[in-house]
């Protein structure tokens, strides 16, 4: 009674309380905030005060700043197409590195390929069905292993390199 009363009082006076307004440590109620900006909900009530949506708006603005101070190689104080597409491959070389990486991560016998119980083990949140679709996609081949290509999706999107036909010809016990 007491919290849900403090609450109110909290959300009423939050526009003058921001920062001060640490009452609700409980989480009282489910945050709806999707995880990259729920970081920014420091009072943790679930939304974003206009203090706290400033500071989003000054991280994005830093990040910017961060990309183009980077990725602007002729100084020219803005991204041109070329720049962009550096920055873009760039990008694309991060979230290939970050999946390279889970995928070591799950390939907890070391043999380079994911079995459907090494995916079961990464992918602890999903139901078995969801597991078993997710296994299914990215098994492109067939041979209930994900190939590192596989996880990456290599081998479906751009086909620059014509993949030998590798058949696990060794029977299978
Ligand atoms: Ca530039
Ligand atoms: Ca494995
Ligand atoms: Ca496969």
């Amino acid at each position: 009674m007491k919290t849900s009363i403090l609450l109110a009082a909290g959300i009423i006076g939050l526009s003058a309380l921001t920062g001060s307004a640490r009452h609700a440590d409980r989480p009282g109620r489910p945050h709806s905030l999707p995880p990259q900006l729920a970081k920014f909900d420091v009072d943790g009530d679930g939304k974003l005060s206009a203090d706290e949506r400033e500071a989003v708006k000054k991280a994005m603005e830093d990040r910017r700043k961060a990309i183009l101070e980077k990725f602007d190689t002729n100084g020219d104080g803005k991204l041109d197409e070329a720049e962009r597409a550096a920055a873009r491959e760039a990008r694309q070389e991060e979230a290939k590195a970050a999946r390279t990486k889970k995928f070591a991560e799950a390939d907890s016998d070391g043999n380079g390929s994911l079995n459907l119980a090494e995916l079961t083990a990464a992918l602890k949140s999903l139901s078995a069905e969801r597991v078993a679709a997710v296994f299914k996609r990215l098994d492109d081949n067939g041979d209930q292993a994900i190939s590192l290509d596989e996880f990456l999706g290599r081998t479906d999107e751009k086909p620059e390199r014509p993949q030998p036909p590798r058949r696990p010809n060794h029977p299978r016990r």
